[in-house]
């Protein structure tokens, strides 16, 4: 029995080292390391069983060309040879008929790193002249939002909660997300800290809080700037800080004046009671860390409820001490060298679509209309909005969808050309992480399954099918990688770093406090209370609260969370169980329906049959329906994606995945 050393480039803020043990060429044995800050030797159970994936019987053996109509799952095996042949001469018909912008890839990348989320894939399609694609899936209102306030700065590192004396857990939902927070929390509570969850349901550190508060999905912006608001008015805003290291005060008091604790309670369904001791024990509490999740920026007003509750500890001045501040979705470490370097194509200047609003795309682009979708890194049946009519757009004929993939996918299952793709066990992965501060150079541990290739084997091949590589280009993973630590001057340290123990840190540190060892990344290095360009963008101007959407008709909050056994769709063809929607005790009452009754949920987009669940947890006017079921999981085939609509967020182009509204009843 060998062990190895790597590390787990999941979709996970965690970032965790693992051991892994091989015999006879064949993983049997994961475990956490102690390589990261929080792991702590122990990880989830997705990764702990991630045998059943890599060996299962769903995942792809060799390239697979439909042999029926799309969807019937019939298949001829070709070789990768004749696939390559297939797929270039398509391509390259398509560019010589309709033009290169003809090609979509579809990608998001979320569970990989520099060496499979960027590399000789974006170099492909860049150099080809495909479509750019937006991608807005995940972060991206957090992000602009984040970044017009703060600039590009790292926020409190995930281990320093420990030191805080008040954690505030704003949709996020570490108990699934992010387990290995949980203990660290723990030993902050130990020390005294007292905990806030501001979430719809009652997760379940929202069960073991000190407060929650179960807001109305989507209605952040007037809880924070009601809390913005008293912080000012009751004399604990920290001006002085304030005067020091922040523009456009004035104008931020002046919006939140809008809310009173009463409106904005009102409106967020919520005791004013709690808002008010919300407001008096984080202006009395310092270390205070604020965490921001992902699950308020998938709405209306995503971008804006994102600003306001990071403007709060500007406004509190609650930066300066360790522990102290917030930390965002992708924690903004700096690390000097980017991916970019590797890809060493500069983007072309073709239309970009928001992967988003694929549908919208699919169905009236034109000029050129979209003739090929390449799908890697991504599960858009399961994943994206609109689900009923991108199902129905990956059946056209006229479309031709080729899907690289682990398994087979409800992606890969319309596909016309299907491509077995390497996990990370089976090549070499560079990840930084975005809720750790660390960066993993993660060997590859075993052979591939089958005839599986990585992302950077098919793209370097398709590279050279097309006659489009260069001179000097990088074409192997070990000459990406020398290409990226090369382009900048922390690139050196990082390599040697790497070398000796396969972990890096960011040139800004492991563990920084805020406004002591890093300023904002803004250019005047202060924090811009209301950024122009923000408030441009966002309709109405930033801080607009846009009312909720619910009508008669449709009179029930639809939020889809992660689940603990899966990674978005990643995992769900293990899953045996049907899906079900939890509502609340009172809504259920009020329809005549039971735990395990069959029902239907729909909107004018789509319609799901599957089982109810009543749920104490569940405030009423809201239904909760998971993130990544696959279509077996449901009576009539479709999902959440299939009720949520097209639409996206005030700020980035941003999915609104938490912003459907439906009705439900018994079948
Ligand atoms: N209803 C609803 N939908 C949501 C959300 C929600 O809240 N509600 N949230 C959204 C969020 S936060 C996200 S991040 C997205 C994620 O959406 P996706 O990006 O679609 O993520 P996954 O479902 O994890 O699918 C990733 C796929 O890539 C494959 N893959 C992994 N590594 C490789 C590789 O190296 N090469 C290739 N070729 N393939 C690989 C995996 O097997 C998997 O099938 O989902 C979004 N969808
Ligand atoms: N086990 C597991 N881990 C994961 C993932 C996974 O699918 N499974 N996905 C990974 C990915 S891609 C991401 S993006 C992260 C997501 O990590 P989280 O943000 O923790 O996940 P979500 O469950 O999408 O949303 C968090 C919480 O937001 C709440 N919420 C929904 N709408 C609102 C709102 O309007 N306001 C407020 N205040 N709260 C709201 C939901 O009830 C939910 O409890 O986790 C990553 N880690
Ligand atoms: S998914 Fe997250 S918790 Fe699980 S092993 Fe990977 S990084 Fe750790
Ligand atoms: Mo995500």
């Amino acid at each position: 029995m060998e062990q190895h050393s790597t590390a787990c480039p999941l979709d996970c803020p965690d970032l965790c080292g693992l051991t892994v043990s091989v015999e006879n060429g064949r993983v049997v044995d994961i475990q956490g390391d102690r390589r990261g800050p929080i792991t702590d030797g122990f990880i989830c159970g997705k990764v702990r069983k991630f045998t059943d994936h890599l060996y299962g019987t769903d995942r792809i053996a060799a390239p697979l060309v439909r042999d029926g109509a799309k969807g019937s799952g019939l298949w001829r095996t070709v070789s990768w040879d004749d696939a390559l042949t297939l797929i270039a001469t398509r391509l390259q018909l398509i560019r010589a008929t309709s033009g290169a912008e003809a090609i979509v890839p579809y990608h998001y990348g979320g569970s990989n790193g520099w060496l499979t989320d960027g590399g000789l894939a974006m170099r492909f399609f860049r150099r080809l002249g495909a479509s750019n694609l937006d991608r807005t899936y995940c972060g991206a209102a957090t992000t602009v939002a984040t970044q017009g306030l703060y600039g590009r700065m790292p926020g409190v590192a995930l281990e320093d909660y420990e030191h805080a004396k008040l954690i505030v857990l704003w949709g996020v939902n570490p108990a699934a997300t992010s387990i290995h927070l949980v203990p660290v929390i723990d030993r902050a509570r130990a020390n005294g800290a007292k905990l806030v969850v501001v979430d719809p349901r009652a997760t379940p550190l929202a069960r073991r809080a000190d407060l929650h508060l179960a807001v109305r999905p989507g209605a952040d912006v007037p809880v924070a700037l009601a809390a913005i608001h008293a912080l000012f008015t009751r004399g604990h805003a920290n001006r002085a800080f304030l005067a020091e290291h922040a523009a456009e005060v004035d104008e931020l008091e002046r919006r939140a004046s809008a809310w009173s604790i009463e409106d904005a309670s009102r409106e967020a369904g919520l005791d004013p009671a709690d808002l008010d001791a919300f407001v008096e024990l984080y202006a009395r509490s310092s270390p205070a860390v604020i965490r921001t999740g992902w699950g308020m920026e998938r709405n209306r007003n995503g971008g804006s409820g994102i600003a306001s509750v990071l403007a709060l500890p500007a406004v509190a001045g609650k930066f300066g001490v360790r522990g102290g501040g917030y930390t965002m979705a992708n924690n903004d470490a700096k690390w000097g060298v980017s991916a970019e370097a590797g890809i060493a194509e500069p983007t072309p200047p073709t239309r970009s679509i928001n992967m988003s609003q694929i549908t919208t795309a699919l169905q009236t682009l034109t000029a050129p209309k979209i003739e090929c979708l390449f799908v890697f890194n991504c599960n858009p049946v399961a994943t994206a909005p609109d689900q009923r009519t991108l199902i129905e757009e990956l059946r056209r004929d006229d479309l031709f969808v080729v899907v690289h993939d682990q398994v087979m996918t409800d992606t890969a299952a319309l596909a016309d050309i299907v491509l077995p793709a390497t996990t990370f066990l089976e090549h070499r992965e560079l990840r930084r992480g975005y809720g750790v501060m660390r960066m993993f150079d993660s060997p590859a541990v075993v052979a591939p399954v089958g005839e599986a290739r990585s992302n950077n084997q098919l793209f370097g091949a398709l590279l050279e099918r097309l006659d489009m590589v260069r001179p000097g280009d990088a074409m192997t993973d070990e000459a990406i990688v020398a290409q990226v630590f090369a382009s900048a001057p922390e690139g050196a340290a990082l390599q040697a770093e790497l070398a000796a123990s396969a972990v890096a840190t960011p040139s800004s540190g492991a563990r920084p406090i805020t406004f002591v060892d890093v300023l904002p990344g803004t250019p005047d290095q202060k924090i811009h209370l209301v950024p122009a360009e923000l408030d441009r963008e966002a309709p109405g101007g930033l801080y607009t609260y846009h009312p909720d959407p619910r009508s008669e008709e449709f009179p029930l909050a639809l939020i889809s969370p992660a689940l603990a056994t899966q990674i978005s769709s990643t995992f769900g063809q293990l899953r045996s169980a049907q899906a079900s929607l939890e509502l609340s005790i009172n809504d259920a009452a009020v329809r005549g329906i039971q735990t395990g009754d069959a029902i239907r949920v729909w909107n004018l987009h789509g319609e799901v049959h599957c089982i109810a669940k009543v749920a104490s947890e569940i405030r009423d006017g809201v239904v909760v329906l998971p993130k990544g079921l696959w279509r077996k999981h449901t009576a009539n085939g479709y999902t959440s994606n299939a009720l949520i609509p097209p639409n996206v967020a005030d700020l980035a182009g941003q999915a609104t995945f938490n912003d459907a509204r439906v009705q439900v009843a018994r079948r």
